[in-house]
């Protein structure tokens, strides 16, 4: 049980003090502590650990769907409100100095009656030397292809948002969350933070980071048995709720916006396609 959250968890203990807790609900990893013990992630003072909501912070996962497009489906989906299991199945053992924990969530009676497509879904967290990598795999293991999105949510502490810079999307295509869902290309070497921003970046992406700071870097690859891996593009999310959205709120403070930005992961600018039996990888690796 969690001494954060009271919850259920894992915790992973690196040899060189790095630490990562992940809590069965949602599988959110909720802490990535380096050697040196500093927390790379965000987590607001305000989450709420009741086993029900979704954990304001760390790395909620988002799957079937981003967003709320229809009301028949909890926002960002049914995985990061529901209670995973910690795999029995080894899986590929770490690597040399590397210790990790896979999680596994199956489709159940309440998912079929919200989104009635049969999927399986894995999780592995891996921690090395103050680096975290996460990866979420879909798989259909029905007879019918089924239409989805996934995301990874993640919460990334900085000192101070205002003067903050975050590299990787110069002349890359966006979709402002802000601005009726219209596409814009970003010019700027850098991105700042003057208000609320909500932008979803689709395009060539390579290493994505706050200067100064936490970098991550982010891929995904779709396999299935006998057929060659392909390279699926990955979008990135970039949000800070600056302050009005910060008030509204309940489960975050009006002045955290301050102290954190979120780079999520995801393939999220559409929809895509899983043919039975194939499995998309959405990988993230954080290093402080
Ligand atoms: O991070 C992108 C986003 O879709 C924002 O629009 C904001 O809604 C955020 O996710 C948080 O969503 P949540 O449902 O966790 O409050």
């Amino acid at each position: 049980t969690s001494a954060t959250t009271g919850q259920p968890c894992v915790a992973l203990a690196h040899p060189n003090g790095g630490s990562v807790e992940v809590q069965l609900h949602g599988a959110t990893v909720t802490s990535f502590k380096t050697s040196s013990g500093n927390d790379v992630l965000f987590l607001s003072e305000k989450a709420v650990f009741n086993g029900a909501k979704a954990i304001r912070g760390g790395i909620p996962l988002v799957f079937p769907q981003f967003g709320q497009p229809d009301k028949a489906m909890p926002s960002h989906g049914v995985a990061r409100t529901a209670t995973w299991s910690l795999s029995e199945e080894e899986g590929e053992p770490a690597v040399e100095g590397h210790v990790k924990a896979n999680f596994v969530l199956g489709h159940s009676e309440e998912t079929l009656a919200k989104w009635p497509h049969s999927f399986s879904l894995r999780y592995e967290v891996d921690l090395g030397a103050d680096v975290l990598s996460v990866t979420l795999h879909v798989t259909n293991p029905g007879e019918e292809a089924f239409d989805f999105q996934a995301l990874l949510h993640t919460y990334l502490t900085v000192p101070e948002i205002e003067g903050a810079k975050v590299n990787g999307f110069q002349n890359v295509q966006y979709i402002d969350q802000l601005e009726n869902n219209e596409s814009f290309k970003d010019e700027r070497p850098q991105a700042d933070f003057t208000r609320e921003v909500d932008r979803i970046y689709a395009g060539e992406i390579g290493d994505v980071g706050v200067v100064g700071g936490t970098t991550v870097t982010n891929s995904c690859e779709k396999t299935a048995p006998g057929a060659a891996e392909v390279c699926v593009p990955v979008d990135v999310v970039l949000w800070n709720p600056w302050i009005a959205k910060a008030k509204s709120l309940g489960d975050f403070g009006d002045e955290e916006y301050h102290k954190m930005v979120c780079i999520e992961p995801g393939i999220v600018s559409k929809s895509h396609s899983i043919a039975p039996g194939e499995t998309f990888s959405l990988k993230q690796v954080i290093t402080a």
